[in-house]
């Protein structure tokens, strides 16, 4: 454990931590961004609580917010004092441009090296970032974290795939720091190059990003031969660091010295118990460039009620199967892709490549996942494929409680991705066939 004086924290002092540090940071957020200002005092608020349950009165923030201060209006310090700046993916409108001080930097390194820690990464390892360096927080905040936990550290970055592979052969690589999407396109690409992956010293990975399920993990630890933990954050709320799992793999512990979670129920918007399902909301405690009060991830969650075995004493997210914003709503029923990714990589015969395809026929909207066949699948055998097609079908329809047409595509027809793998393929706008 990288600093067990925090993680193995006991309850009672942490809490007493996150008040001070709360109130801290809401004096702090009232003095200097315009934005929380107007926020309180619209909600006639004086910025301090007495206890930790009074957070649940404080407005929110949401992306819009970020949006409308764009770029740096949401900033807490000068320019002068900030050193570092990223942004967020942005698959829809504009991006959120985040700020960090040399202070931020440093605590954000502390959090990637518990990340590295917690799955098992030792001063001995040698790190293979292939996270995206650059705006991306994926390729940097990894880096820093694997360097301040003493590893040696390649900054491969994204992309080039063959050379991931001769790197990771030729410099004894043992954790690969990457989207699990493209942990899965380096196995592929290994094999093409006649290098069995499960020969490497390749022995752990921490993979996060995108929304990817327990099958994908099994997939990903058996092609690779190694142990996969999941690991979450946002550029909004930090990058990678804010929440990681631990060699158990039950859950992912939210480093809550630095950060408040809450979960919050999507209709009321109101705190929900342990175990319950909701939208994940955080408050950042330590960040000087651009905390966050109440920031709305649209990530759906739960925490995971009970202790871990780990030691560790902070809660532990489930596994995020989906953002509010990708949820696609079929003839009613709500349906996250990693839904239908969990209904699909237990079937033999089947690749853990899919799409989901949204289309429209006049005015209907049509839903077809493809899913790419196992190489050792014969494409041509009409019989054989129309079997497998049928029990994809039903194992869809079961899992998601609702029919959806599937088309099985040939090996490699889905296109592979180096970052966030794109699950979801909308061509609606495109107009009415
Ligand atoms: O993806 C930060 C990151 C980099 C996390 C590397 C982990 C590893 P953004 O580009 O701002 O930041 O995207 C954040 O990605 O709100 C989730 O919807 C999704 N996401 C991140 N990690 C996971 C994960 C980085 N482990 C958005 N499981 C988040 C599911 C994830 N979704």
């Amino acid at each position: 454990m990288f600093q067990p004086e925090y993680e193995m924290m006991d309850r009672e002092r942490l809490e007493a931590l996150q008040l001070e540090r709360l109130n801290s940071l809401l004096a702090r957020v009232y003095e200097t961004v315009p934005t929380y200002r107007r926020k309180f005092d619209a909600a006639d608020m004086v910025p301090h609580v007495s206890s930790l349950d009074e957070l649940a009165g404080v407005p929110f923030t949401v992306k819009d917010d970020l949006r409308a201060a764009y770029p740096y209006g949401m900033f807490a310090v000068p320019m002068s004092e900030i050193v570092r700046v990223h942004s967020s993916s942005g698959t829809t409108g504009q991006v959120s441009v985040v700020g960090y001080t040399a202070g931020d930097l440093d605590r954000w390194s502390d959090l990637m090296a518990r990340t590295f820690a917690a799955a098992g990464g030792t001063r001995d390892d040698v790190v293979q970032i292939a996270y995206g360096y650059g705006l991306f927080t994926g390729g940097l905040g990894a880096h820093y974290g694997s360097e301040r936990l003493g590893c040696a550290t390649i900054p491969i970055s994204g992309g080039n795939t063959k050379r991931q592979v001769h790197v990771m052969k030729d410099f004894g690589t043992t954790i690969l720091a990457c989207t699990p999407s493209y942990a899965l396109l380096i196995a592929e690409t290994a094999r093409d190059m006649g290098i069995d992956p499960t020969q490497l010293s390749l022995r752990a990975g921490v993979f996060g990003a995108e929304p990817w399920s327990e099958n994908t993990r099994a997939e990903v630890e058996r092609q690779l031969g190694i142990t996969a933990t999941d690991i979450y954050g946002l550029s909004e709320v930090l990058g990678p660091g804010v929440a990681s799992e631990c060699e158990c793999q039950c859950g992912l512990h939210v480093n809550e010295d630095h950060f408040i979670i809450e979960i919050v129920d999507t209709e009321t918007l109101q705190p929900v118990a342990d175990g319950k399902f909701g939208e994940v909301v955080f408050t950042t405690l330590t960040k000087e460039g651009i905390p966050v009060v109440r920031y709305r991830t649209r990530d759906i969650s739960r925490i995971v009620p009970g202790e871990c075995s780990c030691g560790r004493t902070f809660r532990r997210l489930e596994r995020l199967t989906g953002r509010s914003d990708d949820m696609l709503i079929i003839r009613g029923v709500n349906v996250f892709p990693s839904q239908i990714e969990q209904g699909l990589l237990g079937i033999k015969g089947v690749a853990p490549h899919y799409q989901v395809v949204l289309s429209r026929r006049g005015s209907m909207d049509q839903v077809e996942v493809q899913v790419e066949v196992s190489p050792e699948v014969n494409f041509d055998e009409v019989k054989t494929l129309e079997r497998l097609r049928a029990r994809v079908r039903a194992e869809i329809t079961s899992a998601l409680a609702v029919s959806i047409g599937v088309r099985l595509v040939e090996p490699r027809f889905i296109q592979r991705s180096e970052g966030k793998a794109k699950r979801v393929v909308d061509l609606r706008a495109e107009g009415s066939e």
